[in-house]
């Protein structure tokens, strides 16, 4: 079993300054040329990491188009730098339909608290071939879905874990650590009003050493540094990057979090 990859590496050394801030995209909400756009002002305001992925995506050809378009557009921005500089173009998958060959890595994860087996490790074997072929960097990890409402709840057909019992969480957390998953993605659903309260995310924090990912309605400076604050190492912002202003409201978030104590 490998250690982590170039890209996961890259990603470490970057916790090790400030929590990182990363936009994700979702090729079913952005025509290439936009993706591309939203990328490169998200770059200039600071992101650390693009995400490419979404729950309902089904058309694969559209993943690739965005995904390539992404890329030119990190390599640009990012010219005079050398490549292990730019800004990763990882794959956030919903389900099989999620694997693009141009991304630098692929974020492989498990729907840990799914009801159904196949969202827990049916989907990832029959993805799984197509990660191979393609050859891209994969980063194991545990997704836990909070909340009924998303689209990511429904379709994963979650038992929603109650955020009053964080205990619950900590469970999680430790299966995900003992069965080797080096990041976890703690997801309040996307464009909910309800982020993932910082008692879960400081329980998980204890008992959970490797990078925790926080999403979903993340959309304020404020809300990111609690995130942070809690013990997120990557919080993830979404919905946001489609509202008007988002840039200067992304700006407003890195730059807080540039301000924030890493945990790594
Ligand atoms: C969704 O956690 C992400 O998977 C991002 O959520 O769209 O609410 O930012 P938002």
């Amino acid at each position: 079993m490998r250690g982590p990859g170039p890209v996961e590496r890259r990603l470490l050394d970057r916790m090790k300054r400030t929590p990182v801030c990363a936009a994700l995209i979702d090729p079913e909400d952005f025509e290439a040329d936009a993706a591309a756009q939203t990328a490169e002002r998200a770059i200039r305001a600071g992101v650390g990491l693009i995400l490419v992925g979404g729950s309902t995506l089904a058309n694969q050809s559209k993943l690739d188009d965005v995904v390539k378009a992404v890329k030119r557009v990190t390599r640009r921005v990012t010219t005079s730098r050398a490549a292990s500089q730019r800004v990763p173009v990882v794959l956030f998958p919903g389900n099989i339909s999620g694997v693009s060959r141009y991304a630098d890595a692929i974020l492989f994860s498990s729907l840990l608290n799914s009801t159904n087996p196949y969202f827990i490790v049916g989907a990832q074997a029959l993805g799984a071939a197509e990660v191979y072929k393609a050859g891209i960097e994969s980063i194991p990890m545990g997704y836990l879905v909070y909340g009924r409402e998303s689209a990511t709840s429904f379709i994963g057909q979650v038992n929603s874990i109650p955020t009053s019992k964080p205990e619950l969480s900590m469970l999680y957390a430790l299966a995900a650590r003992y069965l080797g998953m080096r990041t976890l993605y703690l997801e309040g659903g996307s464009g909910t009003s309800e982020p993932v309260p910082s008692d879960v995310i400081r329980a998980v924090r204890k008992v959970y050493d490797g990078v925790l990912i926080i999403g979903g309605g993340i959309t304020t400076a404020e809300t990111a540094v609690k995130a942070a604050e809690s013990g997120a190492d990557i919080v993830v912002v979404g919905n946001m990057l489609q509202s008007d202003g988002y840039e200067r409201k992304l700006r407003r978030i890195t730059s807080a979090l540039g301000q924030s104590a890493p945990h790594k």
